[in-house]
Order: structure tokens, then C-alpha cells, then sequence
């Protein structure tokens, strides 16, 4: 028999799924591994937005001669195709941002009490932005403009979204030029829809400009509304021990997993879970206490804040079920795979489902309110407490934990190169100017189980460090570093180049740093923005040798957050195949035309050694161009060897390095 492949770089994911197999218990992997992809539909040959089709555009000519029933050429299908899903990201983040704005505007009036406004200078820093006043106002008074300002900006029609003024302003000027700055979020999204539906824009330059702008809306709009108003309302991370793995559930407890996106409810289910009457009700039901566990980005959101473990990311839902100890999974919105229900059946958990804009069926549905959002928190935790006595499959039980070290908001970035008074990213400019750090590269993005779990993630994330890049991190890139011990600092320093480690020890921060959810990829936008008005890296975010990379991506969100970050001027690496490979013209414009006019492109590379190379060779470019000392491998230490993903196979043990750990 052929020696089984594994499925996932993360050793206790590995274990279940190995087991879960034994058990014939099916997984994302093996439905991944049965259900080929439709190759038309995956290159983006597949027409179907009217009901004359789907049109197929296929053939050895395809890109010239293919035509839909209304004559659409391949390039005009898959730009809309690109451009629907842009648009649809872009509305995941935005409606997620949307939602936190009315909790904002409900805590500051009194409507939702059970929210309060935390971090008052953050609040101000905000209103100054938004041009609110402050003096001698309460924080109730600004957090009601801010909140009321922000949902204005979802149905604006005319001008431009207020964040774009927080970009530089050579990039801002670049937005204008091409007539891409977002007029209002859902006027943004709204559009896309009306374009690319039958017999509008049948030009895919033009298509994929429009692309540019729906993005722009998520990064510098519906992402960074989220992370902001999520700092205003809970706290702005600072760093934070953690553990992360699927073996951080615990026998004798009552194991909550909180999982999805939007961070109100799982921030009362932390509160909640620390009441007194709840744990002794826990006690009264046999079980020592309540062990919450994070999932995918509420898990990003709640470790950042405050600690709460993660057992991952998103392929790990449906093992962490199959341990037989999860009493209840509480889902919002976003990355819930419907499968969680069918997995549960097989063993004692509850999936409770919580907004109406996702119920799964057979789930137990929990209508959350911000109103009365303790009361939601206590009924869960009840019902997850309730059903512990229920326990009795036996599952796949793995106790292992990664150690980590989250937390890195860009405030705290700021705040750790200089403390409090001389708070500046000089020193990572200077750095990077030195060439002690070669540049900055973004690893983030899903996990898909076409690719071995976590592996592209793992492999990028050490051989940046090893070459003296700085990685800054988030959601389930997060999780994969988190998970393989890379965010314990003294693991992540032992891998870095000496350059990168010398820098770190300085300053006081690890190689890799968890900068939180996929929302908070927004927080990279800002690090960028910081950097270039630091000054020394050039006056645009185009110029600073940096790149986005999302290896594993799978998710319409990940589009629209690679497309931002094209449009603000950054070489973005997905890897897998292209949604475009059919079209070669569409591929075309995503590069050459799109870097001659926003200096960012985008390419999809399969081959992770193949992302790392030209992920180097275009930071090295930039630092040419920006006339820095040549990068010298070494020059402030031992010099490290690129490894090749089989050489790194086979360190496999050296590099999982929470192997063995308590
Ligand atoms: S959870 S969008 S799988 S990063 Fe934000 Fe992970 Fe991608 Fe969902």
C-alpha cells in the first residue's frame, strides 16, 4: 500500500485527521481529495451571471475565439468573475465593520450597556481623523459622532471614503489619477454587482480598475472601521502569552469554542465565563471550571486581547470537534464550514449558531442582541456547561500546546521602538536602511486543504526570518505560525538572520509578529503608512521593500484584502492557481498594467520556493531603487542557507519546535 500523505503540518491536526480516517469519519481533506475542481469554473472560464449559459469559454483558442451566448470574450468573463469576488470580500469585511459600528454607536448611547468604551485615546485619535470634536466632550458624546460618522460612510454616494486622507499622499494622488478612491462602501459594492451583471462593463481593463476601487473600500474602509472600533471597544493589543493547538482543550472542563469573526459576542462569552454563579454552575455539573477556546478569527481577536488559546485555524474546526470534549461551538459569521453540524452528530458538541445571517440547519440557534449581549453569553455558556454530562464518544485526544507570544497592534509597534515619549518607527527604518533587516513581508491569508496544511505558511514564515525579512502576521497565517512554536521569541530569534536577531533583541520584539484578524490586516496598511512617513524607505508604500503573501488563501476575502493591497502599491504572491489562469490578458493586467498605474501587481505562484525567490529578489529591487546598501546575506553575523521545502521535510522535528514542550 503507498505510504498515506499527510495532510497537515500541524502535528496535532495531523493526528486527527489520521485517526478520523480510522474512524471513516470524513473531513474537508478527504472531500478536498474526492470533489476535483471543475477546471473551467476554477481558471475562470465559467460564465454564468444570466441564464443563457453558464457559458463555458474553452478551447485551444479560447482567449481569442471563445465567445458566451451574448458574445462575451474570456477576458470580459474572468474580469467579472475577479471583480465579483473582490466585490464580495469586500462586503464580508465591511458588513463585519458595519456591525461593530452600530455596537460603538449602541454602547455610547446606552442601548447595548453592556459595552463601554475602553480605549479613550484611540477614541480621540480616531475623532481627530474624522475631524470630531473633543473638548470637553464625554467619551459617550465623541464615540456617538464617531460611531454615526463611520455607518455614514457605508451609504456616502459622493466624494471620497474619510480614511483615504490616512494613506500617504503621494498614494492618494495616485487613487485620484485613476479615478479609483472609493465614494461610499456599499455604493462601492453595489456598483461592482451592477457592472459585471449582463450587458454592462464588457471591458476588462476597465473591470479590473473598477476591481482597484471595491478594494480600496475593504482595506481602507470596512477593515480598518473594524480594527479601529474593535480597539476602541475592547482595548488596543498589546502583547499577550498565549497557547495555540487543538490540544488545549481539557478533559475536566467545559470546552466553548468561539469561532467566526465578529469579536462582541465572544468578548461577553469572555467576561461571562469568569462570573462566579457561572463557574460554580459549571462546578454543580461535575466539570472544574470553563476552558473557552478560540477558532479561526474570533480566536485572532480574543487571544489579542486577552489571551484566550486558539486551537487555529480554519481546517481545524471540524478536528476540533473530533476530540469529543468541544460542548459547544458558538459561530457568527464568516468561515464556518456547514460541516461542523454533520461532525457534531457524531458526538455529544452543540453548534450554535448565532446570527440570522448564518444559521446552518440542525444547528441550535442563539439570536445574539448587543442589547442584552450578557444575557446571549450566559444562555451559551448554560447550554455548553448543561451539556458536559453528555460526553461520551471518545475522541481523538491530543494534549499537545505551542507556547506564543501575540498582541502586536501598530500602536504597540510604535510604542516599542522608542516607549512612550519618543514612540516612532525610526529604528525599523533604520534598520532597514542598514540593511540589519532586508524588508517586510505580510504571510497571511487561510489554509485550504488543497495545500498541506500550514506547510506554505511555515515554510515562508522561517525562511523570511532566516534571510533577515521581518514577518507581521495574521489570521490563519497567524495560527499556522502560532501553532508550529515560531511565535515563541526565543525560537523565532534562534531561526532569524543575524541582522533580523540583532534588531528584535534591541528593540524587544519577535521576528514574527501576530498582528491579529484578517480585519487587522488594515494594521499593515498603517505600519506601511508609518513607515513611509518616517522617512528614509521612499514617500509612496510602493517604494518600501516589502510584499503580501497569502500562500494558502481560499477565500473570497483574501482576494479583496490581496487587491488592496495592490492598489496601495505592494507586490502581492497568492499561491495556487490563478481564479484567471484562463485568460492571459487578465493576467496581463493584474501585473504589468496594474504596477504602471497603482505600482502594485499580483501574481499567483504554486510553488512556495518560487514565491520565496521572487518575494526576495522584489525586495532587493526595491532597495536598489531606493539606493540602500545592497543587502548582504551574513554581513552582520553567520550567513543562512535558503532551504528548499524538502530539506525543510526533513527538519521537520527541528523546525515543529512545540514538539516536546509542556
Ligand atoms: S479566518 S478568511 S480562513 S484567514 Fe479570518 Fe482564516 Fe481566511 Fe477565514
Amino acid at each position: 500500500m503507498a505510504p498515506r500523505t499527510p495532510k497537515s503540518a500541524d502535528k496535532v491536526a495531523e493526528e486527527i485527521i489520521e485517526w478520523a480516517e480510522a474512524q471513516g469519519l470524513e473531513t474537508a481533506f478527504d472531500r478536498a481529495e474526492k470533489l476535483k475542481p471543475c477546471p473551467i469554473g476554477h481558471s475562470g472560464a465559467c460564465c454564468k451571471i444570466c441564464f443563457m449559459g453558464p457559458c463555458r469559454l474553452v478551447g485551444p483558442d479560447a482567449e481569442e475565439t471563445a465567445r458566451g451566448v451574448c458574445g462575451a470574450t474570456l477576458p470580459v468573463v474572468s474580469a467579472r468573475n475577479f471583480l465579483r469576488m473582490v466585490a464580495a470580500g469586500t462586503a464580508a469585511h465591511s458588513d463585519h465593520a458595519r456591525d461593530m459600528a452600530f455596537t460603538l454607536l449602541e454602547a455610547a448611547t446606552g442601548e447595548a450597556p453592556d459595552f463601554k468604551v475602553r480605549d479613550t485615546q484611540k477614541l480621540k485619535k480616531l475623532a481627530d481623523i474624522l475631524e470630531i470634536p473633543t473638548e470637553g466632550r464625554t467619551k459617550e458624546e465623541v464615540a456617538k459622532d464617531v460611531a454615526l460618522k463611520i455607518i455614514e460612510q457605508f451609504g456616502q454616494q459622493k466624494g471620497e471614503i474619510a480614511f483615504v486622507k490616512r494613506a500617504p499622499k503621494k498614494r492618494q494622488e495616485v487613487w485620484r489619477k485613476w479615478g479609483i478612491v472609493p465614494r461610499g462602501i456599499d455604493r462601492e459594492v453595489a456598483e461592482a454587482l451592477h457592472r459585471t451583471n449582463m450587458g454592462v462593463d464588457q471591458d476588462p481593463e476597465n473591470l479590473m480598475m473598477a476591481a482597484l476601487k471595491v478594494s480600496l473600500a475593504d482595506g481602507w474602509g470596512g477593515c480598518m472601521f473594524s480594527t479601529d472600533i474593535t480597539d476602541i471597544l475592547f482595548g488596543t493589543p498589546r502583547p499577550v502569552r498565549a497557547q495555540a493547538s487543538i490540544g488545549i482543550m481539557k478533559e475536566d472542563e467545559v470546552n466553548v469554542v468561539v469561532h467566526g469573526h465578529e469579536p462582541t459576542l465572544a468578548e461577553m462569552i469572555v467576561e461571562v465565563s469568569q462570573e462566579p454563579e457561572i463557574l460554580e454552575y459549571a462546578r454543580q455539573k461535575g466539570a472544574k471550571g470553563i476552558n473557552l477556546v478560540g477558532m479561526c478569527c474570533t480566536a485572532n481577536e480574543v487571544l489579542m486581547r486577552h489571551g484566550i488559546p486558539t486551537a487555529g485555524g480554519f481546517l481545524n474546526q471540524e478536528l476540533a470537534i473530533m476530540t469529543g470534549l468541544a460542548e459547544a461551538v458558538m459561530v457568527d459569521v464568516q468561515c464556518i464550514m456547514p460541516a461542523i453540524v454533520e461532525a457534531s452528530k457524531k458526538f455529544h458538541t452543540k453548534v450554535i449558531t448565532t446570527s440570522y445571517k448564518g444559521k446552518i440547519k440542525d444547528a441550535v440557534h442563539i439570536q445574539y442582541d448587543e442589547r442584552r449581549a450578557k444575557e446571549v453569553a450566559r444562555q451559551i455558556l448554560r447550554l455548553a456547561i448543561d451539556n458536559y454530562a453528555n460526553r461520551t464518544a471518545s475522541g481523538s485526544r491530543v494534549h499537545e500546546t505551542s507556547p506564543l507570544i501575540a498582541g502586536f497592534s501598530h500602536e504597540y509597534i510604535d510604542y516599542m521602538q522608542g516607549g512612550r515619549f519618543r514612540a516612532s518607527f525610526r529604528p525599523l527604518n533604520d534598520a532597514i536602511m542598514a540593511g540589519r533587516i532586508r524588508g517586510v513581508a505580510g504571510i497571511v491569508g487561510c489554509n485550504n486543504p488543497r495545500i498541506m496544511q500550514d506547510s506554505y505558511h511555515d515554510y515562508l514564515a522561517i525562511e523570511f526570518i532566516k534571510n533577515d525579512v521581518l514577518v507581521v502576521t495574521t489570521g490563519c497565517g497567524a495560527h499556522a505560525c502560532a501553532k508550529a512554536g515560531y511565535m515563541r521569541p526565543e525560537v523565532a530569534l534562534e531561526m532569524a538572520g543575524p541582522g533580523l536577531r540583532e534588531v528584535c533583541e534591541a528593540i524587544g520584539c519577535p521576528p514574527i509578529l501576530h498582528l491579529g484578524a484578517c480585519v487587522d490586516n488594515s494594521r499593515i496598511l498603517t505600519i506601511a503608512t508609518h513607515m513611509v512617513h518616517e522617512g528614509g524607505l521612499g514617500d509612496d508604500i510602493s517604494d518600501l521593500p516589502a510584499v503580501g503573501l497569502a500562500p494558502e488563501w481560499m477565500s473570497e476575502k483574501a482576494l479583496a484584502i490581496g487587491t488592496y493591497f495592490v492598489a496601495s502599491g505592494m507586490y502581492v504572491i497568492f499561491g495556487s492557481e490563478s481564479p484567471v489562469e484562463a485568460s492571459s490578458e487578465v493576467k496581463r493586467i493584474m501585473t504589468e498594467v496594474w504596477e504602471q498605474r497603482v505600482g502594485g501587481k499580483l501574481e499567483f505562484i504554486p510553488d512556495p520556493e518560487v514565491m520565496l525567490r521572487k518575494a526576495l529578489e522584489h525586495i532587493d529591487k526595491k532597495r536598489e531603487a531606493l539606493k540602500l546598501r545592497k543587502y548582504e546575506p551574513g554581513r552582520f553575523g553567520v550567513e543562512r542557507k535558503l532551504m528548499s521545502m524538502e530539506d525543510r521535510r526533513k527538519l521537520e522535528k527541528l523546525s515543529r519546535p512545540h514538539e516536546g514542550l509542556k
